[in-house]
């Protein structure tokens, strides 16, 4: 078994990377930008070493100090969490040279999937069912109205260089066409130095399905059950689950996708947690093959809640080469789970970041409730990364109360100082439609959930005044902490503000070390 792992991300996916290493005894080093000092995962690494300024280009992703860092303090596998390095051959080739486990599959699977017109041809050869349109790149006009007509329209013109929606383009006629191409060309070359697209038919309002895969280095792959990502704002995920509402209506959709998912993993040659995606029809009834996520996902928890299974925890197992601890037939997808993504972004304000001090926090608790974050109060939300701050998830024995239970944290959820997505999320809650599990992937703009989230602000608002009285005391204000100055009213305000200010004040000096960066000892004061 990996004795040291290092974690080459931030924020709450670190914090978790790091939580699964504790619970099988072994050793974490965090690395963190100048801008994460005070960032919770920081403090839960037994070594935390500073690698760079705030803006990720000089941190985050600066492969060589990290694997650096790795051999300085003896780390024998990296963990990449997503975004970041999570999906860069380059890094998992600069890993194995240097003689350290890359947690995450090899790079062959890293090429292969990562380029998707190559992955589409490759899945139709197997004959997994895809999207029609074209297997090769478009070459010029007439060839691309060839495809665009057999496919018939309206299509999408997709990068072949990389997926998750980036600089994708949905055309609905043959005018369109030429211009969907161009412009597709362009986003293409700027995001992923690539300039071909292809062209597939465009599926209405389809489902976005997802199946959860684990393979080991002995050839053994399951899948464990699906979750639907379908509640989405530009290609940004906001909430997730599993089951798939779909399953509900149709239990042999499950063993088809999740038994095409491992065909697909196979074909690539996978190990360790990926994703396979696929649209799903429910006027078809009918579902394709997309793409697939090497890496572990932002939502994996849903699957978690539902399976029992710590996903993680089997990502350090395999990479440690031993075989996974379940057969598919151990997998069970037990009760309903739901993931929302708290993001500091105003909902009202077309989704902008929104960053800085976070004043009050209160955290939802009781049955039934995780939360996976890393923010707390008296933190300072740094403007160099993605806005997402927490992720909130329920399980209940089904959906409703999963969603009931949802519906409950959002309401405990006590986040002041900036502006989140908390009022959205209050109102999906509420939807007629959501709750009768009708979704696909236009379902805000289509529900005018925004309408709604004005309203909810306005009864958050009320609420907030109604009780001022009772949040001031049981709230550590980290404005009163002293923190951010001001006054301090009673006793009990005062005792926590002054734990707070002492949790803050506690970080400790850390050493140079020769090479510029600097590294701690274990951080016995975090908690
Ligand atoms: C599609 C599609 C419909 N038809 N392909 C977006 C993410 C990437 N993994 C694939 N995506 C899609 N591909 C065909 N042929 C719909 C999506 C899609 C989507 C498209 C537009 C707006 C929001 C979307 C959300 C999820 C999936």
């Amino acid at each position: 078994m990996l004795k040291k792992i290092l974690v080459a991300n931030r924020g709450e996916i670190a914090l978790r990377a790091i939580r699964a290493c504790k619970e099988m005894g072994i050793s974490t080093v965090a690395v963190y930008s100048e801008a994460d000092a005070n960032a919770k995962f920081v403090y839960y690494a037994d070594e935390a070493v500073k690698i760079g300024p705030g803006p990720a280009a000089q941190s985050y992703l600066k492969m060589d100090k990290i694997i650096e860092v790795a051999k300085q303090t003896g780390a024998e596998g990296i963990h990449p969490g997503y975004g970041f390095l999570a999906q860069n051959a380059k890094f998992v080739t600069m890993c194995d040279e240097a003689g350290i486990e890359f947690i995450g599959p090899k790079v062959k699977a890293q090429e292969l999937l990562g380029d998707k017109l190559g992955a589409r041809r490759s899945m139709k050869k197997a004959g997994i069912p895809i999207v029609p349109g074209a297997l090769d790149a478009v070459q010029d006009e007439k060839d691309a109205m060839q495809v665009a007509d057999e496919a018939g329209y309206p299509v999408i013109v997709k990068p072949a260089g990389g997926g998750g929606g980036i600089g994708m383009q949905v055309c609905r006629s043959k005018d369109e066409l030429m211009d969907a191409i161009t412009k597709a060309q362009r986003l293409a070359a700027s995001a992923f130095s690539r300039p071909e697209v292809y062209i597939e038919k465009y599926i209405e309002r389809p489902r976005h399905i997802e199946i959860q895969i684990l393979a080991d280095k002995q050839g053994n792959c399951i899948y464990l059950g699906e979750r639907e990502c379908s509640i989405q704002r530009r290609h940004q995920k906001l909430i997730e689950e599993s089951p798939s509402p779909v399953m509900y209506l149709d239990p042999s959709l499950r063993q088809r996708m999740g038994e095409t998912a491992v065909k697909v993993a196979k074909i690539a040659g996978y190990e360790n947690a990926g994703t396979c995606e696929f649209l799903y029809s429910d006027t078809l009834k009918d579902f394709w093959f997309l793409e697939v996520n090497s890496r572990l996902q932002v939502e994996h928890p849903v699957t978690e809640l539902v399976t029992g299974i710590d996903i993680v925890k089997e990502q350090y197992k395999v990479a440690s080469g031993l075989p996974l601890t379940y057969r598919q037939e151990d997998i069970k997808v037990s009760g309903h789970a739901i993931e929302c993504r708290i993001n500091a972004e105003d909902p009202m304000n077309n989704f902008v970041p929104s960053i800085g001090l976070i004043s009050n926090y209160i955290e939802p608790g009781g049955p039934g409730i995780r939360v996976d974050g890393g923010i707390y109060a008296g933190y300072t939300i740094p403007p160099f990364y993605d806005s997402l701050a927490v992720k909130l998830l329920t399980w209940g024995r089904d959906r409703n109360e999963a969603i009931a239970r949802m519906s409950r944290a959002l309401d405990e959820f006590v986040i002041e100082g900036i502006q989140t997505v908390i009022p959205f999320h209050k109102v999906m809650m509420k939807d007629e439609e959501f709750i009768a599990g009708h979704l696909h992937t236009e379902f805000i703009g289509d529900r005018h959930i925004l309408d709604g989230v004005k309203i909810q602000l306005d009864k958050d608002d009320a609420w907030r005044k109604s009780k001022e009285n009772v949040l001031a005391k049981i709230a550590p204000k980290a404005t009163e902490a002293g923190v951010a100055g001001g006054p301090v009213t009673d006793k009990k305000t005062v005792a926590l503000a002054a734990a707070i200010a002492s949790y803050i004040q506690s970080k400790p000096q850390r050493q140079p070390v020769t090479s510029g960066w600097t590294v701690s000892g274990r951080v016995k004061s975090a908690r």
